[in-house]
């Protein structure tokens, strides 16, 4: 019976090894559980909400497409995150808006170089974000066949980055966004480690079986 209570252990702490050891490949991560995370909304066609719920909300303010824009200090050389992607969550808020006439531009990103290069995507090319309120998650790969053969030069020295939230004809909308991500996206520390656990208490209960 030591035996089969050591063993266990050192595979434990050995899998504990391989996360601590894990590259920080993460990307950029907004979950606004602390506040904005100095994201702003572009003024005066959106204007930030802060109802302190955990997500990034903001209001049409204009006739103009409201947007949430990135902080720069989540700018410059984004060159490791070609071949990842962007996603991000986003809610209508303002459940229910009637008559909703949906305007197409939600979910258009836009990234614009140093160099003068301006790219634009849109990641939601329905009728979005869902009418009946629920949270629905967004992606597109930063990929030169979906931005073209520049994005290279652009992701090199990023500029300006934003994301869209207009979604219906008036200045009527409330947007919420939430996990915004650039990059690849790996299981946090604590999420691998319960996992490798898990594993472990899995094969152990099957050696116990057996
Ligand atoms: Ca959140
Ligand atoms: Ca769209
Ligand atoms: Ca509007």
């Amino acid at each position: 019976m030591r035996t089969a209570v050591k063993t266990p252990l050192k595979r434990v702490l050995a899998a504990a090894a391989v996360v601590v050891t894990l590259p920080a490949q993460a990307g950029l991560v907004f979950d606004f559980n602390n506040g904005n995370q100095g994201w702003t909304a572009n003024d005066p066609h959106g204007v930030l909400q802060a109802w302190g719920d955990g997500v990034l909300r903001i209001a049409d303010g204009s006739s103009g497409d409201l947007a949430a824009v990135a902080p720069t200090s989540a700018l410059g050389n984004w060159s490791a995150y070609l071949g990842s992607e962007i996603s991000f969550d986003a809610r209508n808020t303002n459940v229910p808006v009637q008559n909703l006439d949906y305007w197409s531009g939600f979910g258009t990103i836009t990234l614009r170089g140093a160099n003068g290069v301006t790219l634009v995507v849109d990641a939601a090319p329905g009728d979005d974000p869902p009418a009946d309120g629920a949270w629905k998650t967004f992606s597109v790969s930063l990929t030169e066949a979906v931005w073209g053969a520049q994005l290279a030069s652009v992701l090199a020295d990023v500029a300006y980055f934003e994301i869209s939230g207009e979604f219906q004809n008036g200045i009527v909308e409330i947007t919420a966004f939430d996990n915004i991500q650039i990059g690849s996206s790996v299981p946090e520390p604590a999420s691998a480690l319960l996992a490798a656990l898990g594993l472990l208490a899995a094969g152990a209960t099957a050696r116990r079986r057996a």
